[in-house]
């Protein structure tokens, strides 16, 4: 269940996610470094087709970044390297092991982030634990290999009106959408290639942050 710790952990309004297939040529620590310093506040690592070693050597290191940085840190799929480098969560997939076995490994301090794809799924997650949801993909993005279609904005619309924990909308999320998106009552928005594939990343987190200061 969210607690006001874990609520504090995640009031920021961007989250973002590294992929280094589409990080043109850069690690994910390198990219790590140029978010924070931009200003990213809740960073999710994610990275597909690695040996769990490497994923867990590059979450030792993120680790130590984040925790400089006053960041939250969270991982994707892997519970046991989210576990075994003290990060702040584990965010999990439909298809990834029940909530409820996952809280049990995890223990009520770390947070449990769910990916969603229709109101079904968001009253699911919440009735079974998740301290935050991800409501997506709003757009059609091609990062994501086993993702369902887009499924617009209409489910953002729904998780505005009735969803009570913290929620991020993900999928093909840009600058040239992002306000579509906000209008549309996003508090917290989660990309991947806007922000890992940009040439000067810090100044794209800078010039994404720009939307939420103007509020
Ligand atoms: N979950 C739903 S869509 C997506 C994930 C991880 C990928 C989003 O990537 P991008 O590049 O921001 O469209
Ligand atoms: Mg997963």
């Amino acid at each position: 269940m969210i607690t006001q710790a874990k609520r504090r952990k995640l009031a920021y309004p961007l989250y973002a996610i590294t992929a280094e297939e589409y990080s043109v040529g850069r690690s994910n620590s390198d990219v790590v470094r140029d978010m924070l310093a931009g200003g990213v506040k809740i960073l999710q690592y994610r990275q597909k087709e690695k040996s769990r070693r490497e994923k867990y050597l590059e979450c030792v290191e993120i680790r130590r970044m984040t925790e400089k940085a006053a960041a939250t840190f969270i991982v994707n799929d892997d519970v046991d390297i989210a576990l075994a480098v003290k990060a702040d969560g584990v965010h999990l997939g439909q298809n990834d092991m029940p909530i409820e076995v996952v809280r049990e490994l995890v223990k009520e301090e770390m947070i449990i982030g769910l990916s969603t794809h229709s109101p079904r799924q968001a009253l699911d997650a919440i009735s079974r634990g998740a301290d935050y949801i991800a409501i997506g993909p709003i757009f059609p993005t091609q990062t994501k290999k086993d993702v369902c279609p887009a499924v617009g904005l209409e489910y953002l619309d729904y998780a505005v009106k009735n969803v009570a924990i913290p929620f991020v909308a993900i999928g093909g999320i840009k600058l040239h959408n992002l306000r579509e998106v906000l209008e549309h009552g996003a508090s917290r928005v989660a990309m991947v290639t806007e922000i890992v594939g940009a040439a000067d990343i810090r100044a794209r987190i800078k010039e994404i942050l720009s939307f939420f200061h103007h509020e």
